[in-house]
Parts: C-alpha cells; structure tokens; sequence
C-alpha cells in the first residue's frame, strides 16, 4: 500500500510557494485513502543558523498553518522530526551509504552554500541524506513537493538503490515524487527568474500565509510584469516568466489549468487581473491565516498534536531502523 511523506522548513513564515507547491498536494493526498505523514523538519532547518526562540515559534506555526490549511490530525500524522529520533539514527547510516560527489552536485547545495561553502554546515551538505531518511524510514513512495525538490528525490532513490545493493537486499522501496498543480514553482514577485523563498531577503517578493488582505494587494499590484496584457493562449507566455507566474498563481488558486485561466482572461490589461488575482488570493487566504492566529492562542494544544503524532510516527519507523541495523550488522538491533 503508498504511504506519502512529506516535510516542511520551519525556517519562517509560510509563503505561497509552499501552500501551491506543497500544502495543497498534502491536502489532496489525505483526501484518498491511504497513509499520510506530514512532518515539520526542524532538523533540516537549522542546517542554516536558526534563532531558538524563533525556530520554536516557527514549528508550532508551521503546525498551525498544517492544521489550517486542512490537514487532520485525525487524518494525517503530524509531528516535528527531532521528536522522532529514527530520522537521525537512518540519516547517520545513509551518511556512510551516500557519496560526497553526489551531495556537491546538489543546487541547492550549491545555491545555499555560495561561494563560502568552507564556511558551509557540515549539515546543509548532508542534508539530502537526512531527507532520504525522513522518507525512507516510513517506506514512504509517495512524496508531494515542489518542483525544486525533484532533484533531492532522485538521490533519494539513489541512496535507496546504493543501500539495496551493498547489502544485497531489496528493503528500500523507490519513491516517486509528486509534482501536481499548476503552481509546482512559483516565481518571486520581483523577479520571475527566481523562486519565492522564505530566505528572500526583500519582503515584497513573497505572499506570506499569515500577510494582511491590504499587504497581499500591495504586494500583487507592485508584482513586476512587463507592458504587454494577458495572451489568450499560454504559448503567449514565453519569455515573459512574471506574467506567467502570475497566471500560474491564479490558475492554482482556481484550481484551474493556466488554459482555462486565459481563456477567460485573455486580452485583459495587469490593472485588470492584478486586483481579481488579488481577491482571489485573499479569499483562500484570509481564512486560513484567520485559523492559524485562533490555534496559535493555544501552543500548549498544539504541542499535544504534535507529540501525539511523534508516538504514531516512531511506531511505524522503529521495526524499519531495527532491520535496517540487523542488516548493516549493528549488535543489539
Ligand atoms: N516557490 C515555490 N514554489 C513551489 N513550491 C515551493 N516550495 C518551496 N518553495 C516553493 C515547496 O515547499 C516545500 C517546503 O519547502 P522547504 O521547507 O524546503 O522550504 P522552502 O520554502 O523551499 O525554503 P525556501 O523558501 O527556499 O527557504 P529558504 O530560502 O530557507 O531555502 C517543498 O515541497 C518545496 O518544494
């Protein structure tokens, strides 16, 4: 039987990319009838510096945003990684299963690391073994991303293969990534080459979750897009990566495909479809970040949640870390 995974940051605020690219697809998963995790990886997150006061805050509102966007506990498991420990006790093994090349070649490796990279945690290179572990040690094969993640997944498999193969066994399954909507890669609003990322250090480049109905307008109507208005047809669209962004934007929030979003709004002008864009935005929004701020006033309930989740999650990778130590020839597994 699938069992889908999936992992956020809780490294900031909730912005669009991860609801399109992520949330949304989490959603969809739990609607069919099959075992979902969703996880906060705190352990992920502080591959990069993460204040502690704010790395707290920023779990318990990623749960929140979890929770609000309509991902049961009932439902779904929902816990935060460092509470389940197998995650690490995997990762350390795939440390020694995964090769430095592979993680070098990594772009977001390379992207975050920059140029400095001597100066780069020891953790932000390993961090695709630690992601291969989150997902393995569930026998997860299902795992709804974005599209920036592909890449992470494929060493996923590869880690899963190389594992497989030294030690003669077929005990990890292959996952497959789950790429789905018409938002999988959402462009910041200032500049349509890049992603929307929480790390972005201009604010007007991101919609956060939890962002005004005034600030989500702002930010919509100051969206970079070039002089031209909307094509009827989505070939209309190359080499103009805002405009299509923005009607990406749209189409998801629609639950709409890009065709039928210009289809109806082909031939309108950006000061016309920026303020629908805008009021559609806002009315997916608005409720979800209402929700948020009402769960948020009771931490303590929230903590319950995830602590809850923790104990469901550890039962299902316990017996998988056990034999995956009887197999490395770990005494006492
Ligand atoms: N722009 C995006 N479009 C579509 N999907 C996105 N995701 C992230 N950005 C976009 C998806 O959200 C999930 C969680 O991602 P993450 O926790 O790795 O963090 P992040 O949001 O990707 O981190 P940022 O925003 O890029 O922050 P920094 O700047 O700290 O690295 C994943 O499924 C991802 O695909």
């Amino acid at each position: 039987t699938p069992r889908v995974f999936s992992g956020i940051q809780p490294s900031g605020g909730l912005h669009l990319g991860n609801y399109l690219g992520a949330i949304q697809g989490f959603v969809k998963k739990q609607e069919q009838d099959i075992q979902t995790l969703y996880c906060m990886v705190d352990m992920h997150a502080i591959t990069v510096w993460q204040d502690p006061a704010e790395l707290t805050q920023n779990t318990r509102e990623l749960a929140a945003g979890f929770i609000a966007s309509g991902l049961d506990p009932a439902q779904s498991i929902l816990f935060n990684q460092s509470q389940v420990a197998e995650h690490a006790q995997l990762a350390w093994i795939f440390n020694c299963v995964a090769r430095m090349g592979w993680m070098k070649r990594m772009t977001q490796w390379k992207d975050k690391a920059g140029k400095n990279s001597e100066n780069a945690s020891l953790g932000l290179l390993a961090y695709p073994a630690l992601m291969a572990a989150d997902i393995l040690i569930y026998h997860a094969t299902e795992v709804p991303v974005g599209e920036d993640q592909k890449q992470h997944l494929e060493l996923t498999r590869d880690i899963a293969a190389k594992f497989n193969n030294d030690y003669g066994v077929d005990f990890f399954p292959m996952t497959e990534p789950v790429i789905e909507g018409a938002a999988t890669r959402v462009m910041s609003l200032r500049d349509g080459s890049k992603k929307m990322s929480k790390s972005d250090p201009s604010d007007m480049s991101r919609i956060k979750m939890t962002d005004s109905a005034e600030d989500i307008a702002k930010k919509i109507r100051k969206a970079k897009t070039d002089p031209e208005g909307l094509p009827s047809e989505v070939e209309g669209l190359t080499d103009r990566p805002e405009a299509r962004n923005l009607v990406n934007i749209y189409a998801a929030l629609a639950e709409q495909s890009a065709e039928e979003v210009l289809a109806e709004m082909g031939g309108k002008q950006f000061g016309e479809f920026k303020p629908l864009l805008a009021d559609l935005a806002v009315a997916k929004l608005a409720p979800i970040s209402t929700e948020m701020s009402r769960l948020m006033q009771d931490t303590a309930e929230i903590d319950r949640i995830l602590a809850k989740g923790a104990a469901a999650a550890s039962e299902i990778a316990a017996p998988i870390l056990k034999r995956t130590k009887e197999i490395v020839g770990m005494v006492g597994a």
